[in-house]
């Protein structure tokens, strides 16, 4: 049998946390033969709720789940762990802008980098989910320098997977059957959803979106919109912001990520969208953690090269690059 994988899950009391943990304790981050020992993490004011969540892990017996621990002692939680996701975070409250969540985050995230620099394993892989996901993962890449950059990520796999479904709905066809659209940039509403070279399979075969879609206009502005708007739909319908389907895509990430990305699909293969720090690929600044199209083979992602580009889309990616370099320089406005 294989040895027990160790996933942290910070701010785990927190309502993606509820929904999260669950789907790793039954195999859908790892693999139904993976088992796996959970390290929750949250504050001191929720530390009752999380004994809760553990209580329930406990009692829905998952035999995957070897052990888990519930604390709010940063260094415990991370300690060996071998893949971390950062749900945890200063959340942004009505009638609050991302600048006012700014300082709390860098700083929790300048912490908890140093935690995992300390206590994990060192070849941890790190996803960050909590907004603002891009810029919480470049600080803690920062404060983590042993932990190899790419080994730290953040999560746009819930707006590829909304981009998928927009296509999928359109076209009356199952979401599995439409492939390789693309999250450019920040998870925040300038990112930019490209289809230009998405394929969908339909009874005649495999067609580029672009041919069946015939409707350019929906496809460059209805669609596009739709897809950075989704979040606050879900908020206006819920009164709570997606959960389930951030962890189901939080699961989607790691799995690929560590498992790879199936290889058939044309000849770069089928992709996912990443939050990953850029090399400079596709002319975007080196020194941002970027979403890209990535492909992962044996644990690592590679950016698809050699995409072509057009006015239209590098308007729109070096737009929300630039929403990535305010960004950085307001976090680190606020480290000094
Ligand atoms: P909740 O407020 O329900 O849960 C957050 C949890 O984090 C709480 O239990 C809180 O006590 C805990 N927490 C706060 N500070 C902490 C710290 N320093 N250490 C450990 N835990 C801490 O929020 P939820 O709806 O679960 O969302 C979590 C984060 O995901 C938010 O930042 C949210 O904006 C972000 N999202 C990101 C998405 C993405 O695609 N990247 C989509 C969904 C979501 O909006």
């Amino acid at each position: 049998a294989k040895n027990p994988v160790r996933v942290l899950v910070t701010g785990a009391a927190g309502q993606i946390g509820y929904a999260l943990v669950p789907m790793i304790a039954r195999g859908a981050m790892l693999g139904l033969d993976q088992p796996v020992i959970l390290h929750m993490l949250d504050i001191e004011l929720a530390a009752e709720a999380l004994n809760g969540v553990k209580m329930e892990l406990i009692d829905a017996a998952f035999p995957l789940l070897k052990g888990v621990a519930a604390t709010t002692d940063v260094a415990e939680a991370c300690k060996d762990v071998n893949i971390a996701v950062m749900v945890g975070g200063f959340p942004c409250k009505e009638g609050m802008e991302r600048k006012d969540v700014m300082p709390k985050n860098v700083l929790i995230y300048k912490a908890q980098a140093s935690a995992l620099e300390k206590h994990a394993a060192p070849d941890c892989k790190v996803l960050v989910v909590a907004n603002p996901a891009n810029t919480n993962a470049l600080i803690l890449k920062e404060f983590a320098p042993s932990i190899p950059g790419k080994n730290i990520t953040c999560l746009t796999r819930l707006d590829h997977n909304r981009a998928l479904n927009q296509i999928s709905e359109r076209l009356d066809v199952h979401v599995s059957n439409v492939k390789n659209v693309i999250i450019w940039g920040n998870h925040s509403s300038t990112q930019y959803p490209d289809v230009n070279c998405a394929t969908v399979t339909t009874s005649r075969g495999k067609k580029f979106v672009r041919e069946i879609v015939a409707d350019d206009k929906w496809l460059n502005s209805e669609f596009i919109t739709t897809v950075q708007q989704r979040g606050d739909a879900i908020i206006k319908a819920r009164k709570l912001s997606s959960a389930l389907s951030a962890a189901s895509s939080a699961c989607d990430h790691i799995r690929d990520w560590v498992l790879g990305t199936p290889k058939v699909e044309n000849c770069l293969g089928t992709w996912v969208s990443m939050g990953v720090y850029s090399d400079g690929s596709y002319g975007i600044q080196e020194g941002l953690i970027y979403s890209f199209p990535v492909t992962c083979k044996k644990g690592e992602w590679s950016i698809v090269q050699g995409l072509k580009i057009d006015e239209f889309s590098r308007a729109k990616m070096d737009a929300t690059a630039n929403e990535l370099a305010e960004e950085k320089s307001l976090a680190y406005s606020c480290l000094n």
